[in-house]
């Protein structure tokens, strides 16, 4: 379900730190469009994601030579270590969804879709606070009604809660929540688990709030069912249930 790649390009130089975390970058895929996260920066300095830096500018390019980017303002950076392209407003063309996060109100779920040569940005309210982040799950239609939802574990250190979103009509509103959950320990530079479809629907893999078990919750009639399917013990425990073995 996930099919973005996910490329982590540094040029590595000896000496040359500094040119090395100029040319830094984080490139995603799909369907012949390409995601580029660039300008790498610590202006946030959150520090969060290990050594994985905080991003300056966004990219969008598609197969027949369209291309946006947005340079955010010196007070925002993207807190982001991959990436996703999904088609959440479903007009057929991929859409990028990546945490774009203020020096003062924290992480935001952003969505950036391509009209008219722009990209036009919806987002989930900021968390509050500097220095908060959430950490996505994925983006599918997770309970089959025909609108996208985008999950992610909002404050998966401090308040480990789900959160899906639907996305209809170009807003984004709140379905349901659920307390308990998380993707991320600090300084990783990696979420763990993600989505996946064994048959019975969308499934979000996720750990529990105290990484004994990896969990798989539905959405069902804007309700959330949890249930543990696997013990944790390391990181690649997700990998067999991502595939379906658990
Ligand atoms: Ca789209
Ligand atoms: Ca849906």
């Amino acid at each position: 379900m996930i099919r973005a790649a996910i490329i982590i390009s540094v040029a590595l130089g000896g000496m040359m730190i500094g040119a090395a975390q100029a040319q830094q970058k984080l490139v995603s895929k799909l369907d012949g469009w390409k995601v580029q996260l660039d300008q790498p920066t610590n202006r946030y300095g959150h520090g969060i994601m290990g050594n994985v830096p905080e991003w300056g500018r966004m990219c969008l390019s598609g197969p027949n030579g369209q291309k946006a980017c947005v340079v955010l303002p010196q007070n925002k950076v993207f807190e982001e270590m991959s990436p996703r392209l999904a088609d959440v407003d479903l007009d057929g063309t991929p859409d990028v969804i990546l945490v774009e996060s203020d020096n003062r109100l924290g992480a935001a779920l952003a969505i950036y879709l391509l009209r008219d040569d722009q990209l036009f940005c919806v987002a989930t309210p900021k968390i509050g606070r500097a220095n908060r982040w959430l950490a996505p799950i994925g983006v599918a239609d997770m309970d089959g009604d025909g609108a996208v939802e985008l999950a992610y574990i909002d404050r998966p250190h401090l308040a480990k809660t789900l959160r899906v979103w639907r996305f209809e009509n170009d807003r984004l509103s709140e379905v349901v929540n659920l307390k308990g959950l998380t993707n991320h320990r600090i300084g990783q530079e990696f979420i763990s688990g993600g989505l996946r479809d064994c048959g019975q629907g969308a499934e979000m893999i996720t750990s529990d709030a105290a990484w004994q078990n990896i969990m798989a919750t539905q959405l069902r009639n804007d309700r959330l069912q949890t249930r543990s399917i696997a013990r944790f013990s390391k990181t690649k425990d997700f990998d067999a249930v991502l595939a379906c073995k658990n």
